[in-house]
This record gives C-alpha cells, sequence and structure tokens, in this order.
C-alpha cells in the first residue's frame, strides 16, 4: 500500500466520528427523511442501510428524479440462535415499522426492510429489548459470527461451537458507548435501556490482543478510532459439515474432532466473494489453510488476524480493503509471520482434515436428547404473507403454540428446536393449513437455492434476484425431472450484482447480474465451497438461462461418473469439452 495515497471518505468519516457518533445523533432528529453522507456510511456499524425503494423513484420532468427513503435494519445474530419470542418480535416489527416482510440472510442474520427514518430510533430500541442487537450487523468490523446451527444435543461439540460464536462475537463487537448513546438512552431520565451486555458463555479467557499494546486505544482496544479498512467476516465449521461456506469467509476456524473431541481448529484466511467488474484488481477468492490452533487461542489468534488487517489492510482504495488482498500482496508464509508476531508465538501448521461434507440441516432430525428439530425451506429467506402461502402467520401459530426453539441457517433457511416427539404432527398441520410446503415437498434444486435481496431495495442491484429466481426454478425442475435428475443435489446461487452476497463464486452453478436482465453463468464450484467455479457463459438473458444450462445438465446425465456432483463433473470435463458438448446438442422434440 503506498503511504503517498490518500485515505477513502469512509476512512476520514470514521476517524472524525469520535468513535461512530458524527452527526448523526443531530440529523436522527433535523426533521428530513434521510441521512448525510458522513452519518450513512457510520450508520452501517449501527446496523443500518439507508436504502430507497428503487421502482419508487419519480422522474418528474426538469428534476432529480425523488427517493422514497427507508432504512434496512440489520440484526447480527451468532449462529443463528434465537429464541421463538425474538422471532415473533422481529415479525412483529416488520408489521408494524417495516414492509411487513422479515428476512432471514445468507449469514444467518435477520433483516427488517422499509423501516422510515422516523421508526428507526424505535426499532432498533425494540431489537435490543429483546436481546438482540444490530451494532456491528454491517460497517468495516467483524460481522455476524456464522457457526453450525444444528442442535445436536448427543454430542458436546455443537454447544462448543455456538459458545465459541458467541464469544467471539462478544470478543470482536466495538466497544464505542456511541451505539448506545444514540439508540438506547432514555431521553426522559438519561438512563440506558437494559441491554444484553452480558458476556457470553464462558469459551476460551482472552486478552485484547497480544503482545500487549502500550499504545492500545482507550475506548476501541482492538480496533482503534478508524475501525477495519472493510468488513470482516468469521464462520466456524466442521469437516464432516460445511453448511456456513467456511471458506468464503475472512477467517474461518475448522474444528478437528479426534474421538468425540475438539482437539483444534485449522484456521482458514482469507475468503471473500466480492467483484466490482470495472476493476480488473478484483476477484473472489477462496480462503487459504494458515494454522492449527488449540481451542483456548482462538481469541487471541482471531483478534491478532484482525490487528494485522487493521494495521496493514489497503485504507487508499476500498475495492482492495479485504484482507484476501491483504494476504495476496504479501504472500501467505509473510502473512502468517505478522499474525505469529502480533500473537506473540509460532503457530502449527494446519491439520490434514479439510470439509468433506454440507449438510442443509432440512427436514427432521433427532437432537440427541429424545426431542426433535426440523429444518424448513425458507424460498429466499423471505417471510411474508401472500394470497397463496401464509408463511409468516404460519411461523406465528407456530412460535406460539409450540414455543420451539429457532436457529437461522446460512442457506436463508430456519430450524425449529426442542419438539417434543408429539409435537411433531402439530407443527407440519401448522405449515400445511397455510400452504407451507414442507421440505420434503420442495425440488432438490429448489431447496439448494438462494438468492440475494437486489431489487428492488439494494442499492448495488443490476438485476433481479430474489425475485426472479423462483420462475426460474419452476423452468428448470421440469427439465431436471426430464433427465431423471430431479434428486441430484447441487447448489446453485444468484445474486443482482457480482458483490456475492449469495456466495455464487464457490457453488455449483453460479448466477451473477452483469448488466440489465442479463446475468454471467458459472459452474464447476461444490457444494464443499472449497473452489471457486469458472465463467462459462456472460450476459445470458434471465430467459436464456435454463436453455444454456440445459446441455450441460444433458451431458451429466450421460458421461457422469459414479456418485459424481453437478459442479465436479464440470470440473472434471472443463469448459473446452463442456461447450464442445453444447454445441452439438440438440434440444430433445417435446412429447
Ligand atoms: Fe452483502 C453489500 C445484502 C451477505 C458481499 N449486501 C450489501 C448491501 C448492504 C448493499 C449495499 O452495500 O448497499 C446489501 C443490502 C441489500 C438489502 O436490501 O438488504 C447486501 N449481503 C446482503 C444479504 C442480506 C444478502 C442476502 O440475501 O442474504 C446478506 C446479509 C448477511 C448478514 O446477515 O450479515 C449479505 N454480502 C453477503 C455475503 C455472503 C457472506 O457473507 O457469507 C457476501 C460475500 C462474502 C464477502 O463478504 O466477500 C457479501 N455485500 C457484499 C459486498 C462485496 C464485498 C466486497 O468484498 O467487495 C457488498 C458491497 C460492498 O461491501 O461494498 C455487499
Ligand atoms: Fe445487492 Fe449485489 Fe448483494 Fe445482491 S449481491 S444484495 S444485488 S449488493
Amino acid at each position: 500500500m503506498s503511504d503517498a495515497k490518500k485515505p477513502v471518505p469512509v476512512e476520514n468519516f470514521k476517524a472524525q466520528s469520535n468513535y461512530l457518533r458524527g452527526p448523526i445523533p443531530a440529523e436522527l432528529v433535523d426533521g428530513n427523511a434521510f441521512f448525510g453522507k458522513a452519518s450513512i456510511q457510520l450508520l452501517k456499524h449501527h446496523g443500518t442501510y439507508q436504502q430507497d425503494n428503487r421502482e419508487e423513484r419519480t422522474a418528474r420532468e426538469g428534476m432529480k428524479s425523488l427517493k422514497n427513503f427507508s432504512f434496512m435494519v440489520r440484526s447480527r445474530v451468532p449462529g443463528g440462535k434465537l429464541t421463538a419470542e425474538q422471532l415473533l418480535a422481529e415479525i412483529d416489527l416488520g408489521d408494524e415499522l417495516g414492509n411487513s416482510t422479515l428476512r432471514i440472510t445468507s449469514r444467518q442474520g435477520l433483516q427488517l426492510h422499509g423501516v422510515p427514518k422516523h421508526s428507526l430510533r424505535e426499532s432498533i430500541r425494540r431489537i435490543n429489548a429483546i436481546k438482540l442487537t444490530t451494532l456491528a450487523a454491517c460497517g468495516d468490523v467483524e460481522r455476524n459470527v456464522m457457526c453450525c446451527p444444528a442442535p445436536h444435543h448427543g454430542d458436546a461439540i455443537h454447544q462448543q461451537l455456538q459458545d465459541l460464536a458467541d464469544s467471539i462475537a462478544h470478543h470482536l463487537r466495538p466497544r464505542s458507548p456511541a451505539y448506545y448513546e444514540i439508540w438506547l438512552k432514555d431521553d426522559a431520565s438519561g438512563e440506558e435501556q437494559l441491554v444484553s451486555q452480558a458476556g457470553p458463555n464462558g469459551h476460551s479467557h482472552s486478552t485484547d490482543g497480544a503482545p500487549p499494546s502500550p499504545s492500545a486505544d482507550p475506548v476501541e482496544p482492538i480496533y482503534g478510532p478508524t475501525y477495519l479498512p472493510r468488513k470482516f467476516k468469521t464462520a466456524i465449521g466442521l469437516p464432516h459439515d460445511n453448511c456456513v461456506d467456511l471458506y468464503a469467509n475472512d477467517l474461518g476456524f475448522m474444528a478437528v474432532v479426534e474421538n468425540g473431541q475438539i482437539t483444534g481448529y485449522n484456521v482458514l484466511v482469507g475468503g471473500g466473494m466480492g467483484v466490482t467488474p470495472a476493476n480488473k484488481l478484483t476477484y473472489p477468492a477462496v480462503a487459504k489453510r494458515m494454522a492449527f490452533i488449540q481451542p483456548d487461542q482462538v481469541l487471541d489468534v482471531a483478534t491478532a488476524i484482525v490487528k494485522v488487517q487493521r494495521d496493514f489492510g489497503n485504507r487508499t482504495d476500498r475495492k482492495l480493503a479485504r484482507m484476501k488482498y491483504l494476504i495476496a500482496e504479501w504472500g501467505l508464509p509473510r502473512f502468517k509471520a505478522k499474525v505469529e508476531e502480533y500473537y506473540g508465538r509460532p503457530l502449527s501448521d494446519p491439520h490434514p482434515a479439510d470439509v468433506t461434507g454440507f449438510d442443509d440441516h432440512m427436514g427432521w432430525h433427532e437432537q440427541g436428547d429424545g426431542r426433535w428439530f426440523y429444518g424448513l425451506n425458507i424460498e429466499n429467506g423471505r417471510i411474508l404473507d401472500t394470497d397463496s402461502l401464509r408463511l409468516k402467520t404460519a411461523l406465528r401459530v407456530v412460535c406460539r403454540q409450540l414455543k420451539p426453539g429457532i436457529r437461522l441457517t446460512a442457506h436463508q433457511s430456519l430450524l425449529f428446536t426442542d419438539l417434543h416427539p408429539d409435537q411433531r404432527s402439530t407443527l407440519e398441520s401448522i405449515l400445511t393449513d397455510h400452504n407451507v410446503p414442507l421440505t420434503e415437498q420442495i425440488s432438490a434444486v429448489r431447496r439448494w437455492s438462494m438468492a440475494c435481496v437486489a431489487w428492488p431495495t439494494c442499492g448495488l442491484a443490476i438485476t433481479e434476484s430474489e425475485r426472479a429466481l423462483p420462475g426460474l426454478l419452476d423452468q428448470l425442475e421440469v427439465e431436471l425431472a426430464r433427465l431423471g435428475l430431479a434428486r441430484d443435489v447441487f447448489t446453485l446461487r444468484m445474486t443482482g450484482c457480482p458483490n456475492g452476497c449469495a456466495r455464487p463464486y464457490n457453488c455449483d452453478i453460479g448466477l451473477v447480474g452483469k448488466a440489465a436482465d442479463r446475468y454471467t453463468i458459472l459452474i464447476g464450484g461444490r457444494l464443499l465451497g472449497d473452489r471457486l467455479n469458472v465463467v462459462y457463459r456472460d450476459l445470458v438473458p434471465l430467459h436464456e438461462i435454463v436453455p444454456t444450462l440445459l446441455p450441460l445438465f444433458a451431458f451429466f446425465k450421460a458421461a457422469r461418473q459414479p456418485d459424481e456432483t453437478f459442479g465436479d463433473f464440470c470440473h472434471r470435463q472443463g469448459l473446452d469439452e463442456l461447450t464442445r458438448f453444447a454445441s452439438q446438442y440438440a434440444v430433445p422434440a417435446a412429447t
């Protein structure tokens, strides 16, 4: 990074904000429906984005188009673990203050959309009142920490992973009191509202980074006054169940399990999906395996890695500021050496264990304690009621009547947990009565797909995604059934722009919005998420995506090896062979 270059404006906004305050308090009460430039950037660290419904922009002759501003409010939920009361309250907030929907995100979080500025404070206060938080759900800090949500109580492992997710989230949270001052202080008494500031469930103990720095910032001992150069994402997973997509994260901890015990973690660094096509220096990356550490080293090693990115990540070009670019610039050995210097001790080489499986946890499973959990597939994570599907109402009834535990998955779906055997049929009846398809009734391709939000609220969307994928899957289901591939499992992920919010660059089929109504088709990644896919076709109109994929499925059907997955098949054949087959493929006549 050249010292001569100037920091980007966001860096100045952070530096001048007095630890994430800036003009937010004044602008919150200025009577406008929007915030200014600095506040917009700072607000992200408080968990909210200024947006507008892009379909409602009205162009008037001679005037700029008018935006109808509203806010997306994201809750950070480590490991996606919630209570029924918390889910109910978020659904209520969506109805009372938002656009009547709630969305489960691809990182086990929850989002309200369409919250007007005058309801922002109330929404954040009410989220804190139910012991959730929006702090650091977005912004240049540690984001929601993902971990496998399956409540397998037959082993101690899953509980340890959840405890670790809670510990990391708590340890790497911003410490500035700005969040509490701005959103939670009682105006009349000046008292802070009681919020969930209790420590985590007690995992490994940590200092605030080793070796202790004499110049540690008094307010933000880990981040300092300008926080990180960019967002930072951590996930914790298991080799046989990489349901959190470890390799797509800045930092991944893969538990190594021997004789039923976690003996340590492989540390993966530098994953990230975002691409800016206009900037040829940007690219998606799967993480690299850096080290093996003991469970009690996790917090300090995580802190050391965060501090290396804090001190050496690029602050002059946000497009190149993620940790993957620092690792690429330095090479892994130099990066590891710097982490060791910050940590204070050498780190072992990675354990040979690696990811071997991926479980979406859908359907019925015994928990190991006599109770059951049920994974319900929620199409693209959107919880809403329509004329035909009353999902939101069904979830309300389930939460009130059965009071299950709730876990959000990294595939935008949810698990109802801790159900007694005699509640199983009641759960299914409630869902069926509200026309909510049971997971078992959903095709494999739909179940293993996901789409990002995109239009109309995402300001960066180029194409449709969430609203386009269901129709595309309708067509694809017919073709896959015709080919006898209806039961094959492969991941299909769509995004409305190249930023990659549904992780489309390491799955079997990625569909990435590139220009109006046109998508890049990527193939050859896989469910395990440890390999990037490659561009098969660019700028394919939405209506031609299924016809473009069809020859590949026909080839797969004809030439696959036993148990070979679609992504592995495409990877083995290579682009030239796939293209050769597709060019000679004649679509069978309809019967
Ligand atoms: Fe994302 C920006 C939605 C997961 C990479 N993402 C955005 C914004 C905030 C658009 C913006 O900056 O104005 C989107 C808000 C849309 C809306 O209306 O809600 C947005 N991202 C989402 C969610 C809601 C997608 C979803 O459908 O579930 C996910 C929220 C997760 C959460 O709870 O925290 C979401 N975003 C991801 C992921 C997947 C992941 O983390 O596992 C990625 C790829 C992994 C990564 O970070 O590399 C991702 N989002 C991005 C990027 C590209 C970052 C980069 O390195 O270049 C942006 C753009 C940016 O940061 O400049 C972005
Ligand atoms: Fe928006 Fe692009 Fe992310 Fe989709 S991938 S939510 S369009 S930023």
